[in-house]
């Protein structure tokens, strides 16, 4: 397919100050229709998105360190993906799996049992949100082992719906006042290095030895799933301490545990390669994938081993959208969008370059405390030199100023210290260090470091 608008300018220009004169009338309109419950990182109005830019209706031209959380890591006018939805567009937008059938269903899922780790057989089923995979990995798990409870860790993230709001960790906004939550939930500490404390060389022994004593407190014959991010992303962009992963894994082989990884965001080339539990050679029995996906269309997924997977009563799994068709042409998209390597390569870029922007910072900012992440999922923790007190006002001044210069990057992180980085993976180098450029300068200026 081939647009028919100029191609948008790839450099970051203010032409207002952001947000400009024709963001702020349409805030105040949605403001006017739309429930305040929702939030909004930067309340500007989008135009156009392409390669590592947000063109705003104002005509500012905003470098991207969010892909939408994770999701547009082709880009959002990625060319496969558009030729792909394009053409399922003439044919037809949506029959319901459960109803008649089509083929890009059937493809995605072929396309996930291959790459997704593991080299034993498996089955995929195709839903529309993060959120609604993980549950299904949780209804796949306990109607295979007939066990009803879950095991999760601190700073998890899994979802807004009931269920996945009470395997999410952050009360403040995501749970509050949305109580009571189904039961048989039971969190563990998570082996993040920085604040274990014992000091970072013991995190991964203490808390293997926790998830033991859990297990053990409620035997864990009552156990059907663990659940894991392999890099935490909303809880912080914590990468666990080496061996946590494999060593859980263990655990849950030694009790017939269904071990789920869900990734959700840290998933699809993000980290430098196709998966990133792929780093610790950890494999899943159930994993889950969203978000880049399918490249900006709602699609999720569960795959796993055929056993588990067929172990539910057909028709116990399905919704009326799941594995929509337009969604499967994106996602068969996205899968050529990587096919010759150069994303996952140019993640791996993303993280060299940026390192070295990032990293001296350490040195030279006082509240810097750590630099993590792999490939295109980098984050910058703020907090006091001493004692590690949390600096939220750090992230939030940071991410104004960046904000204000033109530059989009989110905060995350339990206590709201944490700025990640997660630009598209087709971002251009020079696009890639103006906004680094953007970043280290705010750093350093809400900070009084010349
Ligand atoms: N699991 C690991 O990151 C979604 C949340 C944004 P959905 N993360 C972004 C927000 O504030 O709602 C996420 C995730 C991990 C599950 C999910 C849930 O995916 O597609 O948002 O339901």
């Amino acid at each position: 397919m081939v647009s028919t608008l100029a191609p948008v300018l790839q450099s970051r220009h203010i032409a207002h100050p952001i947000p400009g004169p024709r963001s702020r009338h349409l805030h105040e309109q949605r403001s006017s229709e739309v429930t305040s419950a929702f939030g909004a990182a930067l309340p500007v109005f989008i135009e156009r998105a392409e390669g590592g830019i947000l063109l705003d209706v104002d005509g500012n031209r905003i470098i991207d360190f969010a892909s939408g959380i994770a999701v547009t890591s082709v880009g959002a006018t990625n060319t496969f993906v558009q030729a792909r939805v394009a053409a399922q567009l003439d044919r037809f937008t949506h029959t319901c799996f459960m109803v008649t059938e089509y083929e890009g269903f059937t493809e995605v899922c072929r396309w996930l049992n291959a790459h997704t780790p593991g080299t034993f057989d498996k089955r995929s089923a195709l839903f529309s949100t993060g959120a609604e995979a993980v549950e299904n990995a949780i209804k796949i798990a306990r109607a295979a082992t007939g066990r009803p409870n879950v095991l999760v860790f601190d700073e998890a993230y899994h979802g807004r719906s009931l269920l996945t709001m009470a395997m999410t960790a952050k009360e403040n906004p995501y749970k509050m006042g949305f109580g009571p939550f189904p039961e048989q939930i039971f969190r563990a500490p998570n082996a993040a290095p920085l604040r274990w404390p014992t000091g970072p060389e013991n995190a991964c022994a203490e808390a293997l030895a926790a998830v033991e004593a859990i297990l053990a407190a409620h035997g864990p014959e009552t156990f059907a799933a663990m659940v894991i991010e392999p890099i935490q992303g909303e809880g912080g962009f914590l990468v666990p301490a080496d061996g946590f992963l494999t060593g859980l894994r263990r655990i849950a082989d030694e009790h017939e545990i269904i071990f789920v990884i869900d990734e959700i965001q840290a998933g699809m080339g993000r980290t430098g390669r196709l998966f990133a539990s792929e780093h610790e050679g950890v494999v899943a029995d159930l994993f889950i994938t969203a978000k880049a996906l399918a490249g900006g269309l709602p699609l999720s997924a569960v795959t796993g081993r055929t056993a588990l997977m067929n172990a539910v009563h057909t028709g116990g799994l399905g919704g009326t959208y799941a594995g929509n068709p337009l969604s499967c042409a994106a996602a068969l998209g996205v899968f050529e969008a990587f096919e010759d390597g150069s994303l996952l390569a140019n993640a791996r870029v993303i993280e060299t370059i940026a390192r070295a922007h990032l990293e001296p910072l350490l040195d030279s900012v006082a509240v810097v405390a750590e630099v993590r992440g792999r490939g295109a999922m980098l984050a910058i923790e703020f907090a006091d030199p001493l004692t590690l007190t949390p600096r939220a006002d750090v992230a939030k001044a940071v991410a104004a100023a960046c904000h204000a210069d033109g530059l989009l990057v989110l905060v995350c992180g339990t206590f709201g210290n944490v700025i990640r980085l997660l630009p598209p993976l087709v971002i251009g180098t020079d696009l890639l260090e103006d906004g680094l450029r953007v970043l280290t300068t705010a750093i350093k200026q809400q900070n009084g470091v010349a």
